[in-house]
């Protein structure tokens, strides 16, 4: 088990500690603070009128509404909780990323008070899809697995109730993590910690690149020698550590295609078989795997495979289990995994067109990457791109389309600026809504290809969020396919 550092000191007992941001990481904050025996005030500048909140007061935290966050008054407080939604120019009066003796974010401080070993999985792109892999590999090995933080329950829900059960309900917890919950930690220990990929991000929150990719790497910081950061091998996923920063032990892993830069110390999936090779990790033998059950589509997901097995063969591992107890029960259990919905999620296939729904793919990296897993064959992709424009060029996803694209369908807000910048390159058409889409770009398909919703942008100028338009697209190639085989 990891053993835990404080350099932060935590507050003494009966302390009156403050959380900021009453959504559901500061409530459950705020009732494990109240369940360790401190005074707490959970302050939000907004309303905070939910069930939770009602049952927060019931248990004795002061809940303030409408309170405007000011620096001054929040570093003098004695003890203070963040939300991860709460930019730290907010109550710090400076940029992330930053650390604080007396300001923990939510689940460093849920950390602090769990015996449970944990496992973060980080990156700007297949942080849900790697943590639920995960969290099902270690199930099928007889885990028993919390998979929460920036996946929905945050890590302090998991310690209460463990509290209140008075034991441990869980072996392990996958926790996702997001640069919000990383940028302030500075005592986190998780026993694996992996990062998928770094590039440009949330850049209203950052004042540079730079500044988000260091807030990723504050979640490594802290991690001592036995521990294990799990990192991505492929130089084009930017993940470079900080010189001399990182005092765990590294385990690399590669799903990328063409050669791995460096077999040694880590698991590389193989080009087009997925046969996973793993070596060089001291205490464990080589070990291979043949994962060609893997049922999702697209390079980002052969990196989140190879991510996740490497993460559960270490935590296995440093659980003292033996490779012969595991190796084949991650080998089946991959070919069962199906993926979360709108990444890389097959919604339905007709005549050997397959249709692909990667709603989720709201910036031009995520559509590069389900790009990058059709490359090294004939194209066989038609694309249907756009959405409300994000300010970035198009232009990384040039390469993707020479090679794997055969048509563009452009729809949305953006739809002219994505012609302009790629309308070159092959056939491209203007589609006015989601069923024109669907329409023109399945019309334009034969048996073998696949027809990809990767729009590379928010969906706000049409839908109420990723998720309303995977359902949509969902539900229009259903409506689609069943008129075809009516017509058989
Ligand atoms: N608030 C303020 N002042 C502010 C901002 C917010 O007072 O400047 C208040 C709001 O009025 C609201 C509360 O803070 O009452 C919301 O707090 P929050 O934004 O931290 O939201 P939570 O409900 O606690 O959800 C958070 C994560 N939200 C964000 O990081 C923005 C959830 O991730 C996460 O699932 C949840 O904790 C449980 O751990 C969501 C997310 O969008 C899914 N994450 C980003 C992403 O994935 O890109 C990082």
């Amino acid at each position: 088990m990891t053993e835990r550092r404080h350099v932060r000191k935590l507050p003494p007992d009966g302390e009156i500690i403050t959380v900021i941001g009453a959504g559901r990481s500061g409530v459950a904050a705020a009732r494990l603070s109240r369940n360790l025996g401190y005074r707490v005030r959970l302050m939000d500048e907004g309303i905070a009128s939910s069930e939770a909140i009602a049952l927060s007061r019931e248990e004795g935290i002061e809940v303030l509404e409408g309170h405007p966050l000011a620096a001054r008054e929040i570093l003098s407080l004695p003890f203070v909780i963040v939300s991860p939604g709460i930019p730290p120019r907010k109550w710090a009066d400076r940029e992330a990323p930053l650390y604080h003796e007396r300001v923990v974010g939510e689940m460093e401080w849920a950390s602090f008070w769990t015996s449970v070993p944990l496992i973060a999985v980080g990156g700007t792109n297949g942080k849900s899809t790697t943590s639920a892999l995960l969290a099902h590999l270690l199930s099928a090995a007889g885990e028993q697995v919390f998979l929460g933080g920036n996946f929905g329950a945050p890590l302090s829900e998991m310690v209460l109730m463990e509290r209140r059960a008075g034991a441990p309900l869980h072996s392990v917890a996958v926790v996702e993590l997001s640069s919000f919950q990383a940028e302030t930690m500075g005592d986190f220990r998780p026993m694996v910690n992996l990062l998928l990929n770094i590039t440009p991000d949330h850049l209203d929150r950052y004042a540079s690149v730079e500044n988000y990719r260091m807030a990723k790497w504050r979640a490594f910081l802290p991690m001592g020698a036995p521990d294990f950061s799990v990192l991505n091998r492929d130089p084009a996923c930017g993940v470079f550590p900080p010189p001399g920063a990182l005092s765990s032990r590294m385990a690399w892993f590669y799903g990328s295609r063409g050669p791995c830069p460096d077999e040694e110390g880590g698991l590389v999936l193989d080009g087009e078989t997925l046969c996973a090779r793993l070596s060089g990790i001291e205490g464990l033998p080589f070990l291979s795997w043949n994962l060609k059950g893997f049922s999702l589509e697209g390079m980002g997901n052969r990196q989140n495979l190879a991510a996740a097995l490497l993460g559960a063969i270490l935590y296995l591992h440093r659980a003292g289990k033996r490779p012969e107890d595991f190796t084949s029960v991650l080998e089946k259990a991959v070919t069962s995994f199906r993926g979360l919905p709108h990444r890389m999620e097959v919604v339905g296939e007709w005549q050997g067109i397959r249709f692909v729904n990667d709603s989720k793919a709201t910036n031009v990296d995520a559509t590069r990457l389900a790009l990058e897993g059709y490359v090294g064959q004939e194209p066989v992709v038609h694309l249907i791109l756009g959405g409300r424009d994000k300010g970035a060029p198009y232009a990384p996803l040039r390469a993707g389309i020479s090679r794997a694209v055969k048509s563009i369908v452009a729809l949305g807000e953006a739809r002219e600026k994505i012609r302009e910048e790629l309308g070159d390159l092959v056939s491209l058409t203007l589609a006015d809504s989601m069923e024109d889409a669907v329409e023109l770009a399945a019309g334009q398909a034969v048996g073998g290809d696949r027809i990809l919703l990767s729009p590379a942008c928010s969906s706000y100028d049409m839908f109420h969020g990723y998720e309303e338009r995977g359902r949509v697209f969902r539900s229009i190639v259903e409506n689609w396919i069943r008129r075809r085989e009516g017509r058989r």
